[in-house]
């Protein structure tokens, strides 16, 4: 696999800049045919090896729902990411070639009725600003729209929200006990009060969204198979966000490693400097 980030000229023309104002305005960008056949199955490779060999953090949700729901976060697939150029348009979009790949988190949603992915942003799990800090979503399965991963436009210029807790009956609440920030709405009630995007999607087709999105994922019937990765990136305007979230002092998550880091910032240091892997 190269190691070296691709040329646009490799990857299928698009017109960059109208992308990158798409991304900025509305949150997110759909890109159709992003990637071929070749960089997709290389994709699959990697993704059938991370489920195999889970990391110490994967977790099966809902165990009593009878059906699949495994996610998982890693960093191991930064090859993959320049062998197939999904960096490559990630620098297109930012106008920046800098970049930091923060890691990638999988979904395997099957066998029944599986549900859907809490509306949440993972802006409210990571504390980080900057308008250079998006996911690349790529589906390794065919998703009609009703089984994609949605997205209420504009969303990332918005409240910032509590998180969800992933509670089997209660899309929205809240992780943080006591945090300053609000409950999420309950957008999967009052969808017609959203502006939700969302995609036919097929193997190849990418979406970009900024981590402050509202977004959430589709459940899966029986019968089918939903494959899903997001890869994290961030650019050098992305700073700590070191306002008091909690009255307590500062809320970590529930992540030690990222409370390490956290610790020893201040509101608005580059959080390039300490997190991600440059690229
Ligand atoms: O695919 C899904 O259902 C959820 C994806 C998601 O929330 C994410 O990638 O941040």
């Amino acid at each position: 696999m190269s190691a070296e980030r691709r040329s646009l000229e490799t990857l299928p023309p698009r017109d960059w800049p109208t992308a990158a104002r798409t991304l900025e305005d509305d949150g997110v960008v759909f890109l159709k045919s992003a990637l071929g056949p070749t960089d997709l199955a290389l994709i699959e490779q990697e993704f059938a090896h991370s489920v195999a060999h889970p990391t110490p953090k994967a977790v099966n949700f809902y165990p009593s729902e009878n059906a699949t729901f495994f996610e998982d976060t890693g960093q191991r697939m930064l090859p993959m990411v320049r062998a197939t150029g999904i960096d490559a348009m990630v620098a297109a979009l930012f106008g920046e070639p800098d970049l930091w790949y923060m890691g990638e988190q999988l979904f395997l949603k099957e066998n029944g009725f599986s549900r859907r992915t809490p509306w949440h942003q993972d802006t409210s799990y990571l504390r980080m600003m900057g308008s250079q800090l998006v996911a690349c979503w790529v589906t390794l399965d065919p998703l009609p729209r009703e089984h994609c991963l949605e997205f209420v436009r504009g969303s990332h210029k918005g409240t910032l929200y509590n998180g969800s807790a992933f509670a089997a009956h209660d899309d929205t609440a809240p992780l943080y006990k006591d945090s300053k920030l609000p409950r999420l709405p309950d957008i999967q009630k009052h969808r017609a009060d959203f502006d939700i995007l969302a995609w036919d999607m097929e193997p190849g087709d990418l979406i970009v969204f900024h981590l402050g999105m509202l977004h959430g994922g589709a459940g899966t019937v029986p019968g089918m198979r939903r494959r899903t990765v997001s890869l994290r990136f961030m650019g050098p305007n992305v700073v700590f966000d070191g306002r008091p979230r909690d009255n307590v002092g500062a809320q970590e998550g529930n992540d030690a490693a990222l409370a390490a880091v956290y610790g020893a910032l201040k509101h608005g240091d580059p959080l390039s400097r300490v997190m991600g892997q440059k690229i």
